[in-house]
């Protein structure tokens, strides 16, 4: 049996619902609502002790961290199979989900909570809000997240946030001209991967960033939307109010940011 932990918009949550719908393969869900702080409750922490989702639970045992879980999908269920038979494609491909882990999956959270979800935590009492992020087991993510939080755009997390994104837009077109999907001829975890980092600068409106590269990521970003899979794990999860926010706080700094990545 497989059961995920799992929240509707979480970016890290939607690469591994994406693998499991490629897969097609039945799983339970638990949701849980990130604002309201189930990631922090004792029964979750004994499976997560790092507060976050999502996790996956087979049999029994338990695989956090979505990387992991995308590659352990493949390995436990292989067929159809995420990852190209060629050695090359699969470099490439562990070449692109490696940043994920190694900045990106930061910078987009760090965006996200700048721009938008701080004006989700800021509605709570401010005790309540200090409860939340003395929670957070990891200090250097707490220290982030309060940051980011209660300065928003002036938190130092958001330039380097932009930038980095900035670095992923600009590889993401140069990867694409040498095939549709991102490490090559094959769609991969690579793609899966990143598909909700596209989808969150989209909801952000910002696509005029990937549209001054060309048309390569809107056209990859169409590929992505046009699999099955892709409205099971993404599509079918957006959560219209959260939709809403992103799109009227993205566009309210989308001037300041087309700056900042003009400068
Ligand atoms: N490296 C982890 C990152 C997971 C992560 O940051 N998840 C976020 C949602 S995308 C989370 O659970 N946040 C909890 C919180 O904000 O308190 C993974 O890839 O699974």
């Amino acid at each position: 049996m497989l059961e995920l932990y799992h929240n509707d918009m979480s970016v890290c949550a939607q690469k591994a619902r994406f693998a499991l719908a490629e897969k097609r393969l039945e799983w339970t869900g638990h949701h849980l609502n990130l604002r309201a702080g189930d990631q922090q409750k004792p029964d979750y922490l004994k499976i997560n002790p790092l507060a976050i989702v999502p996790t996956l639970v087979h049999d029994g045992v338990v695989i956090p961290e979505s990387t992991v879980i995308c590659e352990y999908l493949d390995d436990a269920f292989p067929d159809p199979p995420l990852k190209s038979g060629s050695a090359l494609e699969r470099a490439r491909m562990r070449l692109w989900t490696k940043q994920l882990d190694e900045g990106v999956h930061y910078a987009t959270g760090n965006v996200s909570y700048c721009l938008v979800f701080r004006h989700q935590f800021m509605q709570k009492p401010p005790d309540e809000l200090e409860a939340f992020f003395a929670a957070i087991p990891d200090p250097v993510r707490r220290a982030r997240v309060r940051e980011n939080v209660l300065k928003g755009m002036e938190s130092s997390h958001f330039k380097d946030g932009i930038a980095r994104y900035k670095r992923l837009v600009r590889d993401l077109g140069a990867a694409l001209a040498d095939g549709p999907w991102l490490a090559g001829q094959r769609f991969s975890l690579a793609d899966i991967g990143f598909a909700p980092y596209i989808t969150r600068l989209d909801q952000l409106g910002f696509q005029e960033w990937h549209q001054s590269y060309g048309t390569r990521i809107g056209h990859w970003y169409d590929r992505l939307r046009a699999r099955p899979a892709y409205a099971e794990a993404i599509t079918k999860w957006l959560n219209p109010p959260v939709v809403a926010l992103l799109g009227e706080k993205g566009r309210e700094a989308w001037p300041k940011v087309k700056a900042m990545l003009a400068a």
